[in-house]
């Protein structure tokens, strides 16, 4: 639902500004399985949430997002759901899910669940009944016939690579006849040119947001459709090599996936899907956000904000800083990556900012630990919806998950007990690190199901709060900030001042900052006035972790000194 802004006074103290809740909200997304265990088994649940949603309150989140908790087999921790109506049992029950809504509204923190529309698990029972060619579940899923090589062995029917390495096929003896997936092995992918499967989907979509939560997450939303075989004599084609070099038939990169992402028939499904959070939203004057995940082009990433043609989503999920920024970035790229998605989208509608999720090293040391702040100020104080991944609000590290202790199909599916930490992702889902007891808090369990980080005595929540200068207490004061209009509302322009220093400012009215970070490994000096209308001094609003410099101190705008990896927040004085 749309409403319109409406400006009423010029200054900023008094501005009267309608925007719906999501347009500006934080968002907080909790790893279930790794938040809280309430019960002691070593695994982390709703109770266990419920018991934390104080501190959400407390650290200025508006909506959480939980990653899958229905029931699933847990081949891939819950991206393989086996039953799209029920809560995972060892998460708790629908009765507690119930309570975490109520208890949730009642601080006025939205709840959105995570659906996972392209699979189910290899274990849910219309996968078990397509394999068995029950009538109505028959199409439901996208079987082939084995392709027959000249010595008459079975292959897959084509050269189609997973995501998660090797083939996309694997066969099922009661058909005869291979299934694809796109992930696991344990997520066989859905058929969206059945009907039918489409209109499920709708429904559970609808049932659970009938039940109270305020969004739902779409993710993968670019795999669900594959190519039309028709269109090639019913076959689905091989798709063509990318000739990158170092990589073999197994690896995913060596395809150029032409058939299997980014099908046009996918912004169709998605307007439909759209239509049912629009009635809801229509009948309760209270508005349900769909938000999806696309790893694409640009162009593609874009189109999901909707065109003329198409409705699209609230909040297409934004993942350039998580994918295109790395250690080796410097102020110009991350200047350039986030001017391309506000150059791409359409205007009036809201950019949003994301730099983890359980998928990607933790920011502390994909880049290094001294610049959470910095990519914390980054994504709160951009324009627009902000995301933070449980843990990056202290800094948390990845943890280390030997081969044996490895959960994650994705680094079983290497084979490989040396190299397999290089994309194994049980290291950003180790159990969020509360205080320095047992298991950082986490667990009463002598065993949790991933161990907890090594030097969580020393990095941890209950430390940072009762430290005056913490990565925590940083972060608080940015949400706090975060409230005001020059960053609700403000306009928005970025420098890169040299190489290793990256600045922007927000203004509304005569409310001024600049937020200003040395992403670099040296001392630099630089001199704000290179932004029209800043001069004479400024006021330091909020100061990293190890900056010299704390609040209210004043700095010059002509020359500013900053060591290695220090970001401020500094405020015009008017
Ligand atoms: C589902 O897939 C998993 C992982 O590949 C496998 O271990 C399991 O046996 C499969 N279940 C069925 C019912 O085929
Ligand atoms: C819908 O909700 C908005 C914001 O909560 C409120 O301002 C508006 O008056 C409501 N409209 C109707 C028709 O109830
Ligand atoms: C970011 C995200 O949602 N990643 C998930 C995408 O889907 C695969 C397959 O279900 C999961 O393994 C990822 O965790
Ligand atoms: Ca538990
Ligand atoms: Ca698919």
């Amino acid at each position: 639902m749309c409403f319109i802004a409406i400006v009423i006074d010029a200054r900023y103290e008094n501005v009267n500004v309608k925007s719906d809740w999501w347009e500006t909200a934080l968002f907080y997304q909790i790893y279930p399985r790794s938040f809280v265990d309430s019960d002691g088994d070593g695994i982390g649940d709703i109770n266990g949430i419920i018991s934390r949603l104080d501190y959400l309150k407390e650290l200025g989140v508006d909506a959480t997002w939980l990653s899958p908790i229905f029931k699933s087999p847990m081949y891939d921790f819950g991206y393989d759901i086996s039953d799209y109506y029920t809560i995972q049992p060892e998460y708790g029950s629908l009765e507690d899910f119930e309570q975490l809504i109520k208890k949730a509204n009642e601080l006025n923190i939205k709840i959105i669940l995570d659906i996972v529309p392209n699979h189910t698990s290899n274990e849910s029972e219309w996968f078990l009944k397509s394999s068995n060619k029950e009538e109505y579940y028959n199409n439901w899923y996208i079987w082939e016939n084995a392709h027959i090589d000249n010595y008459g062995r079975r292959k897959p029917p084509n050269n189609w690579v997973s995501v998660f390495r090797k083939s996309a096929w694997s066969y099922m003896p009661s058909r005869d006849q291979y299934y694809l997936h796109q992930f696991s092995e344990s997520e066989p992918d859905l058929n969206y040119r059945n009907p039918v499967v489409a209109e499920e989907m709708k429904n559970i979509i609808k049932y659970w947001l009938e039940k109270g939560v305020a969004g739902i997450r779409l993710g993968s939303i670019n795999y669900l459709y594959e190519t039309d075989k028709d269109v090639f004599g019913g076959h689905f084609p091989d798709e063509p090599l990318t000739g990158k070099s170092g990589l073999g038939p197994d690896d995913y990169d060596y395809l150029d996936h032409m058939y299997t992402k980014d099908q046009e028939e996918t912004y169709d499904i998605v307007s439909q899907f759209r239509e049912v959070f629009d009635s809801i939203t229509l009948r309760d004057n209270f508005t349900r956000v769909m938000m999806t995940v696309a790893n694409t082009g640009i162009k593609n990433a874009v189109r999901y904000y909707g065109d003329s043609i198409h409705s699209g989503v609230h909040i297409p999920v934004n993942n350039a800083l998580i994918n295109e920024i790395t250690k080796e970035s410097d102020a110009r790229d991350i200047k350039y990556v986030i001017d391309r998605w506000l150059s791409y989208k359409p205007l009036g509608k809201h950019a949003n900012w994301v730099t983890g999720n359980h998928d990607t090293s933790r920011v502390a040391s994909r880049f290094r630990p001294e610049l959470v702040d910095a990519f914390n100020m980054l994504v709160l104080l951009l324009p627009g919806i902000a995301f933070t991944y449980m843990g990056e609000e202290i800094g948390m590290v990845n943890g280390f998950v030997p081969w044996v202790e490895t959960k994650d199909p994705l680094a079983c599916n290497t084979d490989d007990p040396v190299n397999f930490i290089e994309v194994s992702r049980d290291p950003v889902r180790t159990p969020f690190q509360w205080s320095n007891g047992k298991n950082a808090g986490f667990s009463t369990a002598d065993k949790t199901w991933l161990p907890v980080a090594d030097g969580y005595e020393s990095l941890n929540l209950a430390t940072q709060r009762s430290t005056v200068r913490s990565h925590y207490q940083v972060y608080r004061t940015l949400t706090n900030l975060r409230k005001r209009h020059a960053f609700r509302l403000g306009r928005y322009e970025s420098l890169a001042l040299n190489n290793e220093v990256f600045a922007f400012k927000r203004w509304y009215n005569d409310d001024t900052y600049i937020i200003v970070m040395n992403v670099g490994k040296s001392y630099q000096v630089v001199n704000l006035t290179a932004f029209d209308l800043i001069f004479g001094q400024l006021e330091v609003e909020v100061s990293s972790v190890l900056s010299s410099r704390t609040y209210s101190e004043n700095v010059l705008a002509n020359f500013l000194d900053l060591s290695a990896d220090e970001a401020l927040v500094l405020r015009m004085q008017i």
